[in-house]
């Protein structure tokens, strides 16, 4: 039975957030700001769609991709913010390192999170990362790691990266933890040369890459290696009609 008499000051107050979660816009949250689509999620948002999100505050907006369903076997409040998406071709991806220090392309579209948002998103919870892959036979294959963090500006923006838990895609990756960014202007690999350059995009580069998700978008065969490729997928010459990178809280 639905009992109103009684009812607590708590409960009243329940009642009215919930209230005007619904009835409010989308942009006037209840403080404090959402700072992941997990959070946007619990304020009760929950189609997937570009939302705008508030890693450094009040002051700071930021729009970004939100995937709020959930895969069948996985029923959790946590949904994915997408970091980083490619599927068309119609964002340069080749670019400079303050680009990639604050984001470009569209959240609707193809984008870059920016890597001093990745930075503050993940200083302040652990989030897990999936990358989810697809090439032009309509393959569709996902690699999933436990942890993703990205370290500060002054570090290079290091990337911090768990252990690879699961996916057909393989795992790529793990050859780029502990590596600082690289662009065509900020050279933080271990080559002799430039990675960025030689590979046409920005990455946490080695000497060069086993993955390279933010190069050339060349539909299929790319030689010299320069596609946006994963290595233990379609090998690094074969540039992906798809590849996403997105993160969310892991559940403790
Ligand atoms: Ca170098």
């Amino acid at each position: 039975m639905f009992k109103v008499l009684g009812r607590s000051t708590t409960d009243k107050r329940m009642m009215l957030r919930v209230v005007l979660s619904v009835l409010l816009p989308v942009a006037a949250y209840p403080s404090p700001p959402p700072v992941d689509c997990s959070d946007i999620y619990r304020a009760g948002l929950g189609q997937d769609g570009v939302y705008t999100i508030y890693p450094a505050g009040p002051t700071s907006p930021v729009q970004v991709y939100c995937e709020m369903s959930n895969d069948q076997l996985e029923v959790t409040a946590e949904k994915w913010t997408v970091i980083q998406r490619r599927q068309d071709g119609t964002v340069s991806f080749y670019r400079k390192w303050d680009h990639y220090k604050t984001g470009f392309g569209s959240a609707a579209g193809e984008y870059w999170l920016g890597l001093e948002t990745m930075h503050l998103l993940t200083k302040t919870k652990s989030y897990e990362l999936r990358v989810n892959l697809e090439d032009f036979d309509g393959q569709q294959v996902y690699a999933h790691y436990s942890s993703f963090a990205v370290g500060p500006e002054t570090d290079g923006y290091r990337l911090t990266l768990g252990s690879f838990l699961r996916g057909a895609a393989g795992d790529s990756l793990t050859a780029h933890n502990g590596n600082k960014f690289t662009t065509t202007d900020k050279d933080q690999d271990t080559h002799n040369s430039n990675c960025a350059r030689l590979c046409f995009g920005g990455f946490w580069y080695t000497g060069c890459f086993r993955a390279n998700p933010n190069g050339v978008y060349t539909y299929g065969p790319a030689q010299p290696a320069t596609g946006a490729s994963w290595d233990t997928f379609r090998g690094v010459e074969y540039s992906l009609k798809y590849i996403a990178m997105k993160i969310r809280p892991v559940v403790l």
